[in-house]
């Protein structure tokens, strides 16, 4: 494949809530743009983009799968993301690599949880968005709901590209405000013709009503727009997509389409407003890298003749392979090319490139800035690593990654699977950083941690497809956090000779408990003891850390609290390293437990839409569930209530929210924050 010039490129993500058509749309964009000659459904199981087992069988997206389609004269890499919260992973890594994006709402639900954590997932990113309201064929569509609750709950200014001709049964096309045109879609070819003609009489007043708001909203973004149309001069489409595209790029105008991706309607307005509006790599703005020996920023350009620098934002364990998606910020890269990992100091080679088509693969000789490729022969390279020249090493930010917060023990069903389980469980940790292993020393379980229980439950499912081991696994539980709530004062000292050299370390701690949500904060002495060498500060600080990754209560990791060392003292030849190892982590247990520990649990913002009739049934359960009511509003004949809830009482709640709805009610639950557990906690665990 030719590489187009910069400028024809978009590097685009498809957000939303789950649900609202991100698959059904790529699948689409790949057909209008002859990459794939059948239209697949999602629920079908034979959507393109929903390449793995699960996702076919689940009818949902699991993992962030990226493709290629030439639309026009635009190259388009895609990526459609899911849109449950289990899989936030996937979002933020795309978001972390793209230059834009489209926002996908259902004109029925609206803007709703995940769509909103979504949004702003991009907006700390900073990624351009164009929005589409899609579903307008469903009994209940409401656009102008959409736009409305676009402005209230995502505080952003939507701009109003089409009106609908038609809705629900009858959505037939739109009208291209830009255009003034009607475009509808032939279904003799699955919406493959698009058919302009005249707006139809009875639209033409609101079409020009509609115009001027865009054309207002463009006005910001070009002085003498407002002028012209107020003196009655034309103002062109090109003008308006010049100005509009500005405000876009500045993350301030979010441009809005309408469409029914299943009926197959206004997906070609979108893959034009792709090229049209969102950013080429050269409008994204300088990636902003360090060099590893100091806090010097280097701004790097989109130009495949710099230094190069990529970040490994996705790694796939295929056949046992990895495979490792690499953005390419700068520079250029051949197949065989040797590159040094920033991020773990050593030296990989990416034996060969592909482009990815979903999970079909295209060799290529070579890839440079502003691509999206993947590579495989790199062995260290895991999810947010910078690969770059090795006459050139850069670091770049990582990723922000979500705590996991549910945890499962399992054991292979048969004993002698018990390395090939550890073996799975590595490759398994490689592509998902929110999924983590750990051996419980006292029980010898191993405890997976998860997001959820979906996400745990398609790790088992694909630990018995992909590698072979089955497992038997424990009930879900949730992971706490272990704290202090008193202040204390610890002096430590070690003393040992131990192979005819002594060994001494003093340290003085001082622990004091934070407000929730601090974390953990370090204060080192303004004045180290004179002479005292960096390993033993450095075996200090090591130690410090890691005595925090383990509580002394249950084990898990401690947060919230402020460790001081009030008190160091160095004595030449006598303390060493390995003495201040011994007195950090010896104090930090001794200290912890004098600062009366105790456990924080982890508590779920929850958000329920029932029927207003059910809603008393919902609220009574809620109530029983330690759960804080901080929202309730009626939307129709649907009720929306917002709640927080401890995650140990939220197991289960599928099966129960159905049996009080009727089957009617969902509901979508993200972490929210820790807080101190109850009693009975503290109960199970002695306290
Ligand atoms: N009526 C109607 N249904 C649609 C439309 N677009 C998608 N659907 C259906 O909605 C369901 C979900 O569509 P998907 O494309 O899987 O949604 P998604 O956003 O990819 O979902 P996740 O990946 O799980 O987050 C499928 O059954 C689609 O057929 C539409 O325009 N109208
Ligand atoms: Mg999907």
């Amino acid at each position: 494949m030719k590489s187009p010039n910069l400028e024809k490129i978009r590097n685009i993500g498809i957000i939303s809530h789950i649900d609202a058509g991100k698959t059904t749309v790529s699948e689409r964009f790949l057909y209008y743009a002859g990459e794939i000659h059948k239209l697949g459904e999602v629920h079908d199981g034979l959507a393109t983009m929903d390449w793995m087992d699960q996702e076919q069988e689940r009818g949902i997206t699991i993992t962030a799968t990226s493709t290629t389609c030439l639309w026009k004269d635009i190259r388009i890499n895609l990526i459609d993301t899911p849109g449950h919260i289990d899989f936030t992973i996937e979002v933020e890594r795309s978001l972390r690599v793209l230059d834009g994006a489209l926002a996908i709402f259902s004109a029925v639900d609206g803007v709703q949880p995940q769509s909103e954590s979504v949004w702003r997932q991009a907006d700390r990113y900073h990624v351009p968005r164009i929005c589409l309201i899609n579903k307008m064929d469903r009994i209940g569509a409401d656009y102008r709901a959409v736009l409305e609750q676009m402005g209230q709950r995502l505080n952003a200014r939507p701009v109003l590209m089409q009106l609908p001709d038609g809705l629900e049964n009858d959505f037939a096309g739109v009208i291209d405000l830009l255009e003034m045109r009607h475009l509808s879609f032939a279904d003799a070819d699955l919406g493959a013709t698009v058919e302009v003609g005249d707006i139809p009489d009875d639209l033409r007043a609101a079409a020009v009503e509609a115009r001027e708001a865009l054309v207002e909203a463009a006005a910001d973004w070009d002085d003498e727009l407002i002028a012209d149309f107020l003196e009655g001069r034309e103002v062109s489409a090109k003008r308006l997509v010049q100005a509009l595209r500005k405000g876009v790029l500045a993350c301030e105008l979010f441009p809005v389409f309408l469409g029914s991706a299943l009926r197959n309607k206004g997906v070609q307005p979108l893959l034009d407003a792709v090229g049209a509006l969102l950013p080429s790599p050269l409008d994204a703005p300088s990636v902003k890298a360090r060099h590893p020996d100091g806090d010097r920023t280097v701004l790097l350009d989109c130009d495949p003749d710099g230094p190069f620098c990529a970040l490994a934002f996705k790694v796939l364990s295929d056949e046992g392979r990895k495979l490792t998606y690499l953005r390419i910020y700068s520079g250029s890269l051949e197949a065989g090319g040797v590159l040094y990992n920033a991020t773990r100091d050593c030296e990989e080679r990416a034996a060969r490139l592909f482009r990815m088509h979903a999970h079909k693969r295209e060799r290529l000789d070579f890839a440079r800035a502003g691509d999206i490729v993947a590579a495989t022969g790199l062995k260290q390279a895991l999810t947010g690593d910078a690969l770059t020249d090795p006459d050139h090493p850069l670091q770049l930010e990582g990723l922000t990654v979500a705590e996991p917060v549910v945890s499962l023990a399992v054991e292979p069903r048969k004993v002698q699977d018990r390395d090939k389980l550890m073996h799975s469980l590595e490759k398994l940790q490689w592509e998902d950083p929110t999924f983590r292993v750990r051996e419980d020393e006292s029980t010898g379980q191993t405890v997976l941690t998860g997001m959820g229980e979906l996400h745990l439950d398609v790790v088992l499912t694909r630990l018995k497809r992909d590698f072979g081991v089955e497992v038997n696994a424990g009930q879900p539980q949730v992971v706490y956090r272990e704290t202090v709530t008193a202040p204390v004062t610890h002096r430590e000292i070690f003393e040992r000779d131990l192979e005819n050299r002594s060994h001494k370390g003093e340290v003085t701690l001082h622990l004091k408990p934070l407000p929730r949500g601090e974390g953990v904060r370090y204060r080192w002495p303004e004045h180290f003891a004179a002479g005292l060498p960096e390993e033993i500060r450095l075996a200090l600080e090591e130690t410090l850390q890691q005595a925090t990754q383990s509580g002394v209560l249950a084990g898990y990791p401690l947060v919230d609290l402020e460790i001081a060392v009030k008190d160091l003292p160095y004595e030449a030849g006598a303390t060493s390293a390995m003495g201040i190892r011994a007195a950090a982590q010896r104090g930090m247990m001794e200290a912890a437990r004098r600062a009366k520990p105790t456990l924080l649990e982890p508590v779920m913002g929850l958000e329920i839409t029932v029927p207003n009739e059910c809603s008393g049934k919902v609220l009574g359960g809620l109530q029983q569930k330690r759960g804080r009511v901080e929202g309730h509003a009626a939307q129709g004949a649907i009720d929306i209530i917002k709640a927080s809830v401890p995650l140990s009482e939220m197991f289960g709640y599928m099966t129960e929210l159905r049996s009080a709805s009727q089957g009617r009610g969902t509901f979508t639950m993200e972490f929210s924050h820790y807080d101190l557990a109850p009693p009975a906690t503290l109960a199970r665990f002695g306290l």
